[in-house]
């Protein structure tokens, strides 16, 4: 059942837990996301992981059981706001189109199916953001539905992962994004790379805008386009074009 307030189908609400609130300042503030916000398309919330604390120095880590560095965020403040969040603390019982999701790197791949399949089924996304050596493994055994990575390459924390997964989904929410967009979608999900784009003036400091853009023969620019699409993939994500799996 959709939450008191929501209009449409395609609203989503969005709750982010964090021990660095401040991390997102104004970064839900431009573009696509300011507007989806102010037309009640999202409802993006940012909390204090130390506000769901009980105890007088509001302690959200610890060290690790069984030895070793850093530190690892406690189970408590996390059940308590996801309790608080969905009503329950047990994904088995989250209302329906309520996702978990804990950004760590031992997720599973962030990819544009994946971002499709949020905006799409869900109403009620809570993202938790890890940090340190790591979360409570109970957070993931009893909270968590999704366990994301967006990539192979080590960050200090899972807030830069948060904000990547707000606006890949926000933007495709149905009415996020202007008409002159959604049709790019679809041009994506050839699996190619984009092609170069050009604009005026047609020579800038000795540079030509290739001639057959210029030429108004629409057949044999979409033929240049496609050309230029596959030789970048080839170039630069050759793993794109092995194994004809064409989603993207
Ligand atoms: C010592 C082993 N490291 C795991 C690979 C520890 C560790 C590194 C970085 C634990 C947490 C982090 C913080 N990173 C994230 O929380 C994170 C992340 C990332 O580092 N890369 C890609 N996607 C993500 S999503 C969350």
């Amino acid at each position: 059942m959709l939450q008191a307030g929501r209009l449409r189908s395609s609203q989503m609400k969005i709750d982010v837990l964090t021990i660095f609130p401040e991390f997102f300042g104004q970064v839900f503030d431009f573009g696509i996301i300011r507007r989806a916000k102010a037309a009640q398309i999202v409802e993006i919330n940012v909390h204090d992981l130390r506000d769901f604390t009980t105890d007088k120095h509001r302690m959200v880590d610890d060290r690790p059981f069984g030895g070793g560095d850093g530190m690892v965020l406690k189970p408590e403040p996390i059940f308590e706001a996801v309790e608080k969040l969905t009503g329950t603390p047990d994904r088995g019982n989250y209302p329906a189109g309520t996702r978990v999701v804990l950004l760590s790197p031992q997720g599973k791949p962030f990819e544009q199916k994946a971002a499709k399949a949020y905006a799409e089924e869900t109403d009620h996304l809570i993202l938790i953001c890890g940090r340190y050596e790591g979360v409570d493994e109970r957070v993931n055994e009893r909270l968590v539905t999704d366990e994301i990575s967006i990539g192979d390459y080590v960050l200090s924390g899972g807030e830069p992962a948060a904000v990547v997964l707000v606006d890949a989904i926000v933007r495709l929410l149905p009415e996020a994004l202007g008409s002159e967009t959604s049709a790019d979608n679809d041009s994506f999900s050839d699996g190619l790379l984009d092609c170069p784009h050009y604009t005026r003036p047609a020579e800038f400091r000795g540079m030509n805008v290739p001639e057959v853009l210029l030429n108004g023969n629409h057949a044999e620019i979409e033929k240049w386009r496609r050309d230029k699409a596959l030789e970048k993939t080839r170039l630069n994500r050759m793993d794109l074009l092995e194994g004809e799996n064409g989603e993207m």
